[in-house]
This record gives C-alpha cells, structure tokens and sequence, in this order.
C-alpha cells in the first residue's frame, strides 16, 4: 500500500503545481487579504494560486490582538461574517468580535472551496520581469531558503501578481530596486507605514490597495507600505475590503486585456 499511498501524493501535487505554471493571478502571502482576494477571484473563474512561506496559512489573524485569539471588525461586515460563517458578537462603537481562528481557519477554507490553489512552505524569493511588466514569480521551498541551501527557485507565470505579504511590502520593493519597475505610487517608491491610528489605517488600507506597475498589484498591510498609510492594530475590517477591492480591480484589468 505505501507506494500507492507515495504515488497518489504525488499525482494529485504535482496536478496542482501544473495548474499553477501558468496562472491568471499569483498572490504572495496568504493572510487576510489575499485570502479574500483569492476567494473573490476563483469565485469568478480566475486561475489563482497563493504562494505562502509559512506552514500555515492565515498570516496575522491567528494570533489575534497580542495573543489574544479574539479580532474586531467594523460590524458593516456583519453581513460578509454570516456568509462566511463566522460567528461574531457585538462589541459597541459600531464593532464587533470574532474567534481569531475560527476566521482564520474560515478565509482558508473559503479561498480553497472557491478553486484557489495553495501553496504553503513556499517562498517567493523573486519576480519574473520583462522590460515594463511583471509577468511571474520565482519561488522555492521555505525550508531551503532559510537554510540559505544553493538551490535554484522555478517560476510560474501569472497575468497578474499581488503582493501581499503584510508588513513587509517586499515584493513591490523587489520590484522597483531589482526588477528595475517604475512604480505608479504617488511617491514613485515606497515610504513605509506609519504608527497607530486605528480609524485612518482601516480607510489608507484600502485607499493605497491597487496597481503598483503594469502586472503587480498591491493589499494589505504591504498596500500601506507603499502608501504611507497608518496601522491599525488588530481591527481586520480593511484588510477583508482591501482584498476585495485589488480582486475586482484585477478582475477589470485582466477583462480589458
Ligand atoms: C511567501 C510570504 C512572503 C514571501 C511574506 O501579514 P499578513 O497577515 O497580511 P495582510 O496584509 O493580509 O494582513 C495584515 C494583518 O495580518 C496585520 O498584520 C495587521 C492588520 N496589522 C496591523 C498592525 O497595526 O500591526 O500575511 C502576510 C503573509 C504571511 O503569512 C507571510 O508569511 C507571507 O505573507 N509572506 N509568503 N513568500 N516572500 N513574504
């Protein structure tokens, strides 16, 4: 039995990563946003993958606020919360609470039940460029990048690319120091978030959400990197719009093509 075991791992795997050789949309990271923004976009019949280098999915919802396994949410999301299935409490202010794992656990299972593909331990350690565009990623397992093993990465083509990888904007940072991109942000670069403030960072999140060059797209914490926006602590509200928004923005471009 374990050969049949070991060969049918394999099929169905390396099934998936066919599929993913050539892909409308590549999100790197899998925390909040993208995960909304994967679910949007297989939802409308896009091939989507997520690439995510932690073993988990989920980015920062799991932990919660400082350990706390609790997340606040603008209670207008109320409505995307029941579709989900995720149960919530009001909290006052026009908030309310939710089980950080169970919303964890439900982006997940969403974006995958939607047709997204997922890809978990893998790093995306470059971009695929041509002269004005972004056109892939170049990835390889987390584990041999952290063990800084001298493995060459593969790639996989994308029509689009999102950067998602949360605080660190470093994909969009790729982009302009290696790829040699011209970024369309205001600042023609990327400034950085800004400290707390949890009302403005909820709007800047979504307001900076977009197209940073022809190809790549920013959400996220990585989309106030590279507006200068500020944070907003454990308040999830804008990364759940800030994924809808760049997967009905790509959903236009990628229509228009
Ligand atoms: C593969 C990568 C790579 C890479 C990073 O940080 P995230 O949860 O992302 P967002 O932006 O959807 O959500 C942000 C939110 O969790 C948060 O931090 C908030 C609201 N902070 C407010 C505040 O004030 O602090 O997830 C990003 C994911 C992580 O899982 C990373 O492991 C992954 O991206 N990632 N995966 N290749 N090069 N870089």
């Amino acid at each position: 039995m374990e050969p049949s075991i070991t060969r049918a791992i394999l099929r169905s795997f390396f099934k998936k990563l066919d599929q993913a050789a050539e892909l409308d949309v590549a999100l790197v990271g899998a925390g909040p946003s993208a995960l909304m923004a994967a679910r949007v976009l297989a939802a409308a019949g896009r091939t989507v993958a997520l690439f995510e280098r932690r073993l988990a999915p989920g980015g920062g919802v799991w932990g919660g606020g400082m350990l706390f396994n609790e997340v606040v949410l603008p209670a207008d999301l109320a409505p995307l919360l029941d579709e989900l299935g995720v149960a919530h409490e009001p909290a006052g202010e026009g908030l309310v609470t939710a089980d950080s794992v169970e919303l964890a656990a439900t982006l997940i299972v969403a974006a995958r039940r939607a047709g997204a593909l997922v890809f978990n331990a893998v790093t995306v350690e470059d971009l695929v460029v041509r002269t004005d565009r972004v056109a892939g990623l170049v990835i390889n397992w987390a584990p041999v990048v952290r063990q800084q093993m001298h493995v060459d990465p593969i790639c996989v083509a994308a029509r689009a690319v999102v950067d998602a990888t949360g605080h660190p904007g470093e994909i969009v940072r790729l982009a302009s120091q290696k790829g040699g991109l011209q970024l369309e942000t205001p600042s023609r670069g990327v400034p950085g978030e800004r400290s707390m403030w949890a009302e403005m960072g909820e709007v800047a999140v979504v307001q900076h959400t977009g197209r940073v060059c022809p190809g790549l797209y920013v959400c996220g914490m990585a989309a106030n990197q590279v507006g200068g926006g500020y944070r907003m602590g454990p308040i999830f509200g804008g990364m759940l719009r800030s994924g809808r928004k760049v997967a009905e923005l790509i959903l236009n471009d990628l229509a228009d093509a």
